[in-house]
């Protein structure tokens, strides 16, 4: 089984009383939105994650502050900075994922394709290497 990840760049809907960003589906993002989570006030030093998916697709959206993503496709290992609100993070299946450096101000909107499914995760480093070679 094999993950992907890539940048995704919002179309910013400028004016000149401010910005705007609409994300819709079907046209922006590659799936259906079946939840939408975020997370926020994350305290300082917190790392989280520390997960792999087995079907669920997500976008990441620093909307606010800034966060990193460390991702890990069972052989390299890559940090992702997310720290404006038209950069998206798209994460499809078998990627291992950690999230640190959350800024204070930090909100990290993420879209999801599935709803919430505990047995979609993997939280053990060597199964997901396993997984990873099937
Ligand atoms: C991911 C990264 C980016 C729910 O009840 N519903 C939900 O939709 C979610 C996402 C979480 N929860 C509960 C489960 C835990 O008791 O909220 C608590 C914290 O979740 P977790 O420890 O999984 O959070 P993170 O930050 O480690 O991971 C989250 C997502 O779970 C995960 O899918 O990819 O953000």
């Amino acid at each position: 089984m094999i993950g992907s990840y890539e940048l995704i760049k919002f179309k910013i809907r400028g004016d000149e009383r401010g910005s705007l960003i609409a994300i819709e589906g079907g046209y922006d993002i590659p799936f259906e939105i079946k939840r939408v989570y975020y997370i926020f006030d994350t305290k300082k030093g917190v790392e989280r994650g520390f997960h792999a998916h087995i079907k669920l697709k997500q976008i990441c959206i620093a909307v606010k502050g800034s966060c990193t993503f460390v991702l890990d496709d069972g052989k390299k290992r890559e940090e992702i900075k997310l720290d404006r609100p038209d950069k998206g993070l798209f994460i499809e299946g078998l990627i291992w994922r950690e999230m640190k450096d959350f800024s204070p101000d930090c909100v990290l909107v993420v879209l999801a394709s599935e709803h919430y499914d505990e047995s979609d995760y993997i939280r053990d480093y060597q199964k997901f290497l396993e997984e990873v070679k099937k």
